[in-house]
């Protein structure tokens, strides 16, 4: 008997209500073969955060701490050869390191214990290549000990960055790594005579020597320093040898038995949000679609694309899990300390600028601080700590709708509690009790009970007769904070228009950040003449909003020296491009009396007489002289080839050169110039060596390296030559060269 069409649609609508509600909220869900698109969506809006990773994005804002023998070698990657000596470390002072992370709002630090050169921050049993054998403390210090004792004192959590990739392991003879020892039952930790451990825990694993080594270290840092909130395992890997591959699934189960309150990066729990710059996509899902299933998964490739969770991609998965995204920078060029006048320090604009597009942009904020050789965070590093914590709190810390009128669950400023948004009109509206004037809003979805779901919203002000949309964004998850020109009214709406079914609002708040000078950039221009304007974003959006900014830079004033002084209101106005040999121009931006961030940037010698001579090849689209154009943007690319890659260029004139500068090229990694030899001549024909450079982390980190010459060199010619390439790849490729008479 045929069904009435009416029954059928019934039974077919009562079903997708059940399937809706059948599915249970869990960390990772699975895709069936036959699971419709909707059936997908409404799976993804079932995905949650475990408790432990709710507790790491309400941290927001953490730090990451790069300490080791590069601090002491000004390299960014060690070799693992390095004398432990070279650790010439005689002060150290965490408190005052805590005290600038807690200054800034951060809740957690993370330490690198051991970077991929291998050398340990701690007193290791199972190796002597670490601090003790350096001179530090006569060989007894222990950092991690240091750090979690202040740490304990200022109220942060402690995380731990534990290099698998470990060169001195690779280097040495008697190294572990990839040493293709057998796979045996081994009992981690292993007993060191006259070193016992006070937790008795043990652990049985089948494993070969390099992972026992990692196990046996991991048992130390979980159970001597106090409980671990994050353990950080880098993808990077300067080498490998051996085939070694990493019992991920032991570690696991060794770290959620003696940290259970850890969250793991760089596999299951966090993931990394692909760029070292500090850049959180625009549309950060949480959601995540897998080919496999995470929670058995040992590999976890780097997700470096700009969709990784619409619902396209989302159609294409087996599993569905919860993996949030931490974006890691630093506040310095490099992720070590390597000097207070060479290396450049991000501005506070810059860090609350990072910190709103990634703690507002479903991310968490991780700022590497790399302590200088004193052992302490430089004045510099303070300064900027100490002035984006201000603006957080003073922009954060006063929401303008405390007292309005409007659904109670999402003001009282806690997640637990939410206004679930069902049926056609998906809106809240708020009203405060007088006009409020803000220009930053922030909403959070519940999470934790309901997923994150809002795909796009956007948010309304009432301007007497109608409302009028002042900003619109995609999806919310944990928290966004939507940015605007400033708005006075006393009469708000929050529209949600796409959802992956109903979402659950949790808090809204509003806010006002007061506008500052910008942050300047100087740079030179094709015809050699240097130009100072407000820094533009690689990011691109405008810090300070578009229609405010450009009546505040009206107002503007730029002050500037070329003699190394800091800029005052005495220094020479800038009025236009202007002509300049060479060396240190800092200029600052000055709106009614207040100051900018003064910005310092040391320019090599002008470009304008500057031919290529030569290359060993160059490639259709990317000519050679592309290096040399004062266009970061393009780039000279040599051809595919064995032979060594090299650049011959006349700078016209003689000058007498103290260094360079390698630009890579910006658009992918392919060519980036790892290491290579400088020689300079006078007369095109005998060539005199002026320096070997090497330039570690290019591909993750690929920004401008600067190196200075033993001792000055006089050269009218100068040839680069690259000896080593990063990424196994056989072109090269240079973004822009530059050369400097003086580099402070
Ligand atoms: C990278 C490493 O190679 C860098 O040295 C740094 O530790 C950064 C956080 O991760 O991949």
């Amino acid at each position: 008997m045929r069904k009435p069409l009416l029954f059928t649609a019934l039974v077919a609508l009562a079903s997708a209500c059940i399937a809706q509600n059948d599915i249970p909220f869990r960390n990772t869900i699975a895709i069936d073969p036959g699971d419709s698109k909707e059936r997908i969506v409404e799976k993804a809006a079932h995905i949650i955060p475990t408790a432990n990773q709710l507790d790491a994005l309400k941290n927001e804002f953490i730090a990451f701490i790069h300490f080791g023998p590069n601090t002491f070698t000004r390299k960014e990657w060690g070799s693992g050869t390095e004398d432990p000596a070279v650790f010439d470390l005689e002060e150290l002072h965490t408190d005052q390191w805590c005290e600038a992370m807690k200054a800034a709002g951060m809740k957690m630090v993370i330490l690198t214990v051991k970077h991929h050169d291998g050398f340990v921050l701690w007193q290791s049993r199972y190796t002597q290549y670490g601090i003790m054998s350096s001179g530090f403390r006569d060989g007894k210090g222990d950092i991690l000990k240091e750090l979690s004792a202040s740490c304990r004192k200022y109220g942060l959590k402690l995380g731990i960055y534990l290099s698998p990739a470990d060169l001195y392991q690779i280097e040495n003879p008697d190294g572990l790594y990839g040493n293709l020892s057998t796979y045996t039952r081994r009992t981690i930790p292993r007993e060191v005579p006259g070193r016992p451990f006070a937790d008795t825990t043990k652990f049985e694993f089948v494993v070969d020597d390099y992972n026992e080594y990692f196990l046996n270290q991991l048992f130390e840092l979980l159970t001597e320093y106090g409980p671990v909130h994050e353990v950080w395992f880098d993808g990077a890997h300067p080498k490998r040898k051996g085939g070694q591959r990493y019992n991920y699934k032991a570690w696991k189960e060794l770290i959620h038995t003696l940290a259970p309150e850890a969250v793991i990066f760089g596999k299951e729990d966090v993931r990394w949000c692909g760029n070292e710059s500090g850049k959180t996509r625009s549309t950060e899902w949480n959601v995540i679609p897998y080919g496999e299933n995470p929670d058995t998964a040992t590999h976890f490739p780097d997700m470096t694309d700009e969709d990784l969770g619409s619902r396209e991609k989302l159609y294409k998965a087996k599993y569905l899990h919860y993996q949030q995204a931490e974006t890691n920078t630093s506040i310095r060029e490099g992720w070590f300390y390597r000097d207070d006048h060479l290396q450049k320090v991000r501005s506070p604009d810059d860090v609350f600028d990072i910190y709103e597009r990634s703690v507002g942009g479903n991310s968490t904020f991780l700022l590497n601080i790399p302590p200088n050789r004193e052992g302490r965070f430089s004045p510099e590093d303070v300064s900027v700590l100490n002035e984006a914590g201000r603006r957080i709190r003073e922009t954060y810390g006063n929401n303008l709708f405390n007292g309005a009128s409007a659904p109670e669950a999402v003001l009282d400023n806690d997640l637990s509690t939410f206004v679930p948004l069902k049926g056609e009109q998906k809106e809240i509206v708020i009203n405060t009790p007088a006009p409020v004037t803000l220009n930053r809003l922030s909403v959070q979805e519940a999470i934790d009970t309901h997923g994150e779901r809002v795909e796009k919203h956007t948010v309304d002000a009432w301007t007497g007769d109608s409302w009028k949309e002042i900003a619109s964004a995609t999806n919310i998850g944990y928290k966004r904070i939507l940015r605007f020109p400033e708005v006075t009214a006393s009469r708000f709406r929050l529209r949600v228009e796409a959802s992956r079914l109903d979402p659950s609002i949790a808090t809204i708040g509003a806010f006002y950040y007061e506008t500052r000078p910008p942050q300047l950039q100087v740079s030179r221009s094709g015809d050699g003449k240097v130009n100072i304007r407000p820094v533009e974003t690689g990011f691109n959006w405008k810090p300070h909003n578009e229609s405010i900014s450009e009546n505040l830079y009206k107002n503007m004033d730029i002050r500037y020296t070329v003699d190394g002084s800091l800029p005052t209101m005495k220094s020479t106005a800038y009025s236009g491009p202007f002509e300049l040999d060479g060396g240190a121009v800092k200029a600052v931006a000055v709106i009614r009396g207040e100051k900018g961030p003064v910005t310092s940037e040391v320019l090599g010698i002008p470009k304008n007489g500057w031919k290529v001579k030569e290359t060993d090849s160059e490639s259709a689209r990317h000519k050679a002289g592309m290096a040399i154009d004062e266009d970061r943007n393009t780039w000279w690319q040599s051809e595919s080839s064995e032979r060594q890659h090299y650049i011959v260029v006349d700078l016209g004139e003689e000058y007498v050169l103290s260094g360079f500068a390698y630009t890579p090229r910006k658009q992918d990694s392919r060519g980036m110039m790892a290491g290579g030899i400088i020689e300079v001549s006078t007369d095109g024909k005998n060539w005199k060596p002026a320096g070997v450079f090497e330039f570690g982390n290019l591909v993750n980190d690929p920004t401008t390296r600067k190196y200075m010459f033993g001792s000055p060199v006089l050269a009218r010619q100068v040839r680069v030559t690259a000896t080593e390439i990063a990424g196994e790849d056989d072109t090269l490729a240079i973004g822009e060269l530059d050369f400097y008479e003086r580099l402070d």
